[in-house]
């Protein structure tokens, strides 16, 4: 493996067999409440010959935050009309990604997941937008480990609120508001996840962090020295804050790259009184096994918080 693709397994997960099915299993029936599930379920990941998917498209903005012309992927619904409104998630990407890490990855099943959940009458429609989460204003710099090249992952926040949001929300037919804006991200991006969810907790209802790499505060782990963007007397949420209705944090118990940071950030919000939702993927590693069961969980808390009057 080259380096180059040895780098891309960070962004969007470690490839894995599709082996780890468990053939003994009950029949799986859907039902709608407030449990966690451990895996996403084959029938959302599972492709369907009657369901047109969304297709991704590529679109730029021009980012005041960085001074420059950025790129997005959007995956909008099959039926994706003017005349609707759609809810919408951000969905962070891993380090040395970039706003396509999502899109060419097929492994993910993130079109099938979005798309059967909302085909089933589960969620609304749903439109994902997957940003470049490297916000720097050098179009040079790039990503590593060492405390420079991972600021630009902290400047999003920036890029994402003042930027991008407002992009989507002028350019796409998109519901606005905490109820209908989810965040999420895998990893680098579930950090940078947690970070602007504690920062900006009034912008979004619904947040999930899967497999939150290091560094939220000062550590030393494999790979690099964090300062740290927090204490950790500040992860928590502002004495008057408005919260996320839904907040997950979650990880595989095997997960070879950030280990036990994840259950760290849980421990660290529960010690500091932040409500959220903790749990483990059994067997999943640092790969598309966490993130479909984050996303599957945060769509299932969405849909059972939202109650299905709210689907159209
Ligand atoms: C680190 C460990 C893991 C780190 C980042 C990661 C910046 C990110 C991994 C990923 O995004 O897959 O120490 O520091």
């Amino acid at each position: 493996m080259g380096a180059e693709e040895d780098k891309n397994k960070f962004a969007t997960g470690i490839e894995i067999e599709e082996d780890k099915k468990d053939s003994s299993e009950e029949p799986y029936e859907f039902a709608l409440n407030g449990e966690i599930e451990e895996k996403c379920p084959a029938m959302f990941t599972e492709h369907r010959a009657d369901i047109t998917y969304g297709e991704y498209t590529h679109g730029t903005y021009y980012s005041e935050t960085c001074g420059l012309e950025r790129g997005y992927s959007i995956l909008l619904p099959a039926d994706y009309n003017e005349d609707s409104k759609y809810p919408v998630l951000y969905l962070l990407h891993g380090i040395f990604g970039d706003e396509y890490s999502f899109s060419n990855d097929s492994g993910n099943k993130i079109k099938e997941i979005v798309g059967n959940m909302a085909a089933d009458g589960i969620i609304g429609e749903t439109i994902v937008v997957c940003p470049n989460m490297y916000a720097s204003s050098d179009p040079d710099q790039k990503p590593g480990f060492d405390a420079e090249s991972v600021l630009p992952y902290d400047n999003f926040i920036n890029d994402l609120v003042n930027d991008l949001m407002p992009y989507i929300e002028s350019n796409y037919s998109v519901l606005t508001g905490r109820e209908n804006t989810y965040l999420a991200g895998f990893s680098m991006g579930g950090r940078e996840t947690i970070f602007i969810t504690l920062q900006r907790p009034e912008l979004f209802g619904y947040v999930c962090a899967i497999s939150a790499a290091p560094g939220i505060v000062p550590t030393k782990d494999n790979f690099m020295t964090h300062e740290g963007q927090l204490e950790e007397s500040e992860v928590r949420f502002a004495e008057d804050a408005v919260c996320p209705d839904v907040f997950i944090v979650c990880c595989g118990t095997r997960d070879s790259v950030v280990g036990k940071y994840p259950l760290s950030y849980h421990e660290l919000l529960e010690k500091n009184g932040a409500q959220h939702i903790w749990y483990e993927i059994p067997g999943a590693d640092h790969d598309n096994t966490a993130i479909q069961s984050g996303l599957y969980n945060l769509f299932k808390q969405i849909a059972n918080e939202k109650g299905s009057e709210n689907i159209r």
